[in-house]
């Protein structure tokens, strides 16, 4: 019985769909801190939550009974850096509440980490699973502490922690929050409404990327994997492609020839981008649980736009 918090988030609100037709839509308590009248609340179970509000969270997730958690509700990184205490108090608070409620409630648990751990001490060409991890922004600094903390409750309670250092996410069913890599899903929307696109990052900006569906089966498979094979508790790099604005554009106008990008940096976000990582590695996710991938940029291109120019020009 699986509880999902910031289920009405951009991996929230197509987890919840994917795990209740995988395991029964009774069997999936949605939560968030709003609430929205979209499938995720309509098609089964669904609870108001603060995730900073410890006695709340026990609760809801005593009263469902639930035995694995899936924590997903946090402040993205440009949102983080302009909130740095906030994020501090909602993405920490939050994570010590759902690690303290898998621990008494003997969950398995999940919490997204990202490829915001890696700072500019980490290489950035394949960037290796154990690395320097010295990030410069309040969003890394954050999920560089969750994973530790994850860790930690592994080792000194026995829970069964799992992660995933995700790259930016690229999906057509809800609008990201505030992250970096927003313009990968933002360009797609502009260039079939608009038929052009300013993107805040410079044109040869590289930053790894993962379409929704890969980041969907990676959670489900890395869930699933047998506990014996996870060498890593923290959380596992994890990409499908790297790619930067420049690229991005001269692929979508393969599909609408009119596409014009321009740019117009915003330096809080490039600063964040430059930080990052190229490319990252995520061979110790192939080899110990069978990582694998199914989306390229070209194939990831098609489908945005074949998904939105229906949703958005019926
Ligand atoms: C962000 N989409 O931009 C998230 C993610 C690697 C990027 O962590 O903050």
């Amino acid at each position: 019985r699986i509880m999902i918090t910031g289920a009405l988030g951009q991996i929230g609100s197509e987890l919840t769909l994917f795990m209740r037709k995988l395991y029964g839509e009774d069997h999936v308590l949605a939560s968030d801190i709003r609430k929205n009248d979209s499938d995720v609340v309509r098609s089964g179970p669904f609870e108001l939550l603060d995730v900073t509000d410890r006695k709340r969270f026990s609760e809801a997730a005593r009263t469902f009974q639930a035995d694995t958690i899936i924590h997903l509700a946090a402040l993205l990184s440009a949102v983080a850096e302009r909130n740095p205490l906030l994020a501090w108090h909602l993405n920490m608070g939050g994570l010590l509440n759902a690690l303290e409620t898998a621990r008494e409630t003997q969950s398995k648990f999940f919490t997204p980490s990202s490829i915001g751990v890696f700072g500019p001490s980490a290489p950035k060409i394949m960037t290796p699973q154990v690395t320097s991890l010295r990030p410069v922004t309040m969003y890394g600094v954050n999920k560089v502490a969750g994973e530790l903390l994850s860790e930690y409750y592994f080792h000194k309670y026995g829970v069964d922690t799992r992660g995933l250092r995700f790259p930016g996410l690229i999906s057509h069913a809800t609008l990201p929050g505030g992250g970096t890599t927003d313009y990968a899903v933002e360009i797609f929307y502009d260039a079939i409404l608009k038929g052009h696109y300013t993107s805040y990052l410079r044109k040869e900006t590289y930053i790894d990327m993962m379409y929704m569906p890969d980041a969907l089966q990676a959670i489900i498979d890395l869930m699933e994997a047998d506990p014996s094979t996870l060498k890593h508790r923290n959380a596992y790099n994890v990409t499908s492609m790297s790619f930067s604005p420049e690229e991005l554009a001269s692929e979508i106008k393969k599909h609408i020839p009119i596409f014009t990008i321009d740019y117009k940096m915003d330096p809080i976000r490039q600063g964040i981008a430059d930080s990052w990582p190229d490319c990252i590695d995520a061979s110790a996710a192939m080899n110990d649980w069978g990582f694998t991938v199914q989306y390229d940029l070209t194939k990831m291109t098609k489908d945005m736009i074949e998904k939105l120019s229906n949703k958005l020009t019926p």
